[in-house]
């Protein structure tokens, strides 16, 4: 079992209509006895009850709820393909008889895991909701968010939510994405190149999920590919996302001009079976769109983009993700994939916000939004980028007025330029704006954007930012629940109880840590200042102390303030009129 991120914490369950149905939620104890239930997103590792081996992935929850539908059948697919890159993995290989379900190292004794896909129709959770079903996922997501799964169901029928859940990944436990929905953050992970092996993204995968991330998004585009897909995908208890297009270009040795459809429907497939739940397609830019960019300050910075436009121009046809887009969404609905379509044209600099090029890929949007829906597909709309803050909310009133209100998913965004090193901190301001204006999910931003590769802490600092903006969202959005969490601790603070300040906040280690370094001893976790303010000019402290005053008195608060406030100047100049920092914990 991997330690909790808060050590205080526990693992707790909510018992939904069948045994299965036990949706994890963190119970953060407090000291005065109170109990505070949070989301939890870190997956079965954290439960100190379940044994997890990375090895052998995680328990497929989903498993017999996907079988007994009956309306997906195992097939000999594609999915196990050690001579993909097996044989160059450098995957830790599963121990002799050790009955893992994955890949081995040197390509040999592959689990053959048979991929399902569906018999008839659509399996996706749309189509079911649409039927007036509610699945247990639909239950499952239902019960994390506090709501009816009425309404969760209500929302997917309509498209204003998603829940990626491929017929392929029963590991995870299922969540929803939409407007209506606590705001969601993902993060991406990925190795390239030049960087990092299958175990640091598993691990990176597991540490996101630790902090928060509610998705992952598997960018690799370095060796190892499929491998390292298959390792995240068995070990991640929430939704994994793709760029197909990545491993496409790959194959093709890394020409997008050489692309074909065919190369990029096989990519599809192949991960598909392997249980990729959902994947963003850059099939909005249009042959037409590409000279709409020449005068921008940035042109395309989309990876995606940048490869559909060198095709279309190499070509000069039609972007193949667009004319063939029907038969990838029958393919989708095959398996429930969830479409993220991509911004393959989001502005690059905060100058090329809001231009004709992003506005003219939006509109392409809604249109494959809506072929996509009469195939019972679910789809989110991605989108940017750099935006100014004020040209962030026409983002998202657009966006909602032209794809049908499909839950829109975007990247910050940057709200400046003028910080690399901390671009989580300039798009964290971006993403809690779109947040609150109805952006479903956040895609995270690391110190590292624009620099390198994000390494262990990098992630941590990018999901953390993220889950202030998501929450900061919620909060505003006046999402119920959202401000107990706040209250809490606020009440902690008021009253100095230390450890439950920690326990509560996002980064416990880090607040204990902070606090620790001025105030190591164990009396200061019950004193009634910090080392910010001293003694003597904790806030806190004097309005507690007006309170009592006032009530010893029979003063009304007002009066207290202006009484109490002359008592602190009294002190204040009796103690020499100087703010005494540091101080040590003798003081108290
Ligand atoms: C999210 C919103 N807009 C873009 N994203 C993410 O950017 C997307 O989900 C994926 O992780 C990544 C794709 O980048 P390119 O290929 O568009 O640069
Ligand atoms: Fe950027």
């Amino acid at each position: 079992m991997t330690e909790p991120v808060v050590p205080a914490a526990r693992k707790t369950y909510l018992q939904g209509s069948r045994p299965e149905i036990r949706v994890p939620m963190r119970e953060v104890p407090l000291t005065n006895g109170d109990v505070v239930v949070l989301y939890d997103t870190s997956g079965p590792s954290t439960d100190p009850e379940q044994e997890t081996d990375v090895r052998r992935g995680l328990p497929p929850l989903r498993e017999s709820w996907i079988a007994e539908r009956g309306d997906t059948a195992p097939y000999q697919g594609r999915a196990a393909r050690p001579e993909d890159d097996g044989r160059r993995s450098s995957a830790p290989a599963v121990p002799a008889g050790g009955g893992g379900r994955l890949p081995q190292a040197d390509g040999e004794g592959v689990l053959p895991r048979r991929p399902r896909r569906a018999t008839g129709g659509a399996v996706t959770q749309r189509a079911y909701a649409r039927r007036g079903e509610i699945t247990p996922e639909m239950e499952f997501a239902a019960l994390r968010e506090g709501v009816a799964p009425e309404f969760v169901r209500d929302a997917l029928a309509a498209g204003r939510a998603v829940l990626p859940a491929n017929v392929n990944h029963p590991e995870i436990e299922p969540m929803v994405i939409g407007r209506d929905f606590l705001v969601k953050v993902n993060a991406n992970i990925g190795n390239s190149a030049v960087a990092s092996s299958i175990e640091d993204e598993v691990e990176k995968m597991t540490w996101a999920t630790r902090w928060g991330a509610d998705t992952i998004m598997d960018l690799s585009t370095g060796r190892d590919i499929h491998t390292t897909r298959e390792w995240i995908l068995r070990n991640s208890p929430v939704p994994v996302g793709t760029v197909p297009l990545y491993q496409a270009v790959e194959k093709v040795g890394g020409d997008p001009a050489e692309l074909t459809y065919e190369v990029f429907r096989d990519t599809v497939i192949e991960q598909a079976e392997q249980g990729v739940d959902y994947m963003t397609v850059h099939a909005g830019v249009l042959l037409s769109y590409v000279p709409l960019t020449a005068r921008r300050k940035t042109g395309i910075v989309s990876r995606g983009g940048s490869i559909m436009a060198a095709w279309c121009l190499a070509h000069h046809e039609e972007n193949f993700l667009y004319t063939r887009f029907e038969e990838l969404c029958e393919i989708f609905a095959a398996y429930d994939v969830t479409w993220s379509l991509g911004d393959g044209l989001r502005p690059g600099s905060v100058a090329d916000a809001n231009d004709e090029a992003q506005f003219a890929e939006l509109r392409t949007q809604g249109d494959l939004t809506r072929i996509a829906a009469r195939f019972g597909n679910q789809v989110m709309n991605e989108g940017p980028g750099h935006v100014p803050m004020h040209k962030i909310k026409e983002n998202v009133d657009l966006q909602q007025e032209w794809c049908d209100g499909a839950p829109f998913y975007t990247l910050g965004p940057l709200t400046t330029d003028i910080a690399p090193g901390y671009d989580h901190i300039t798009s964290a301001i971006g993403a809690a704006m779109i947040g609150w204006h109805g952006t479903a999910m956040l895609c995270y931003v690391t110190p590292k954007e624009h620099l390198g590769l994000p390494d262990r802490e990098d992630v941590k600092a990018g999901v953390i930012a993220y889950k202030i903006a998501a929450h900061a969202a919620d909060l505003a959005k006046g999402h119920p629940g959202a401000q107990a969490w706040d209250d809490a601790l606020s009440e902690a603070r008021f009253d100095f109880r230390w450890e439950d300040q920690f326990n509560l906040s996002l980064d416990p280690g880090t607040a204990r840590a902070f606090h620790d370094a001025t105030l190591p001893a164990a009396p200061a976790k019950t004193a009634h200042f910090c080392s910010m303010c001293g003694p003597h000019f904790c806030s806190m402290k004097i309005t507690r102390d007006v309170r009592r005053f006032a009530a010893e008195r029979g003063l009304a608060d007002g009066e207290a303030l202006a009484a109490g406030m002359r008592e602190k100047a009294e002190e204040f100049r009796a103690a020499g009129g100087r703010v005494n920092l540091p101080i040590s914990s003798a003081d108290a």
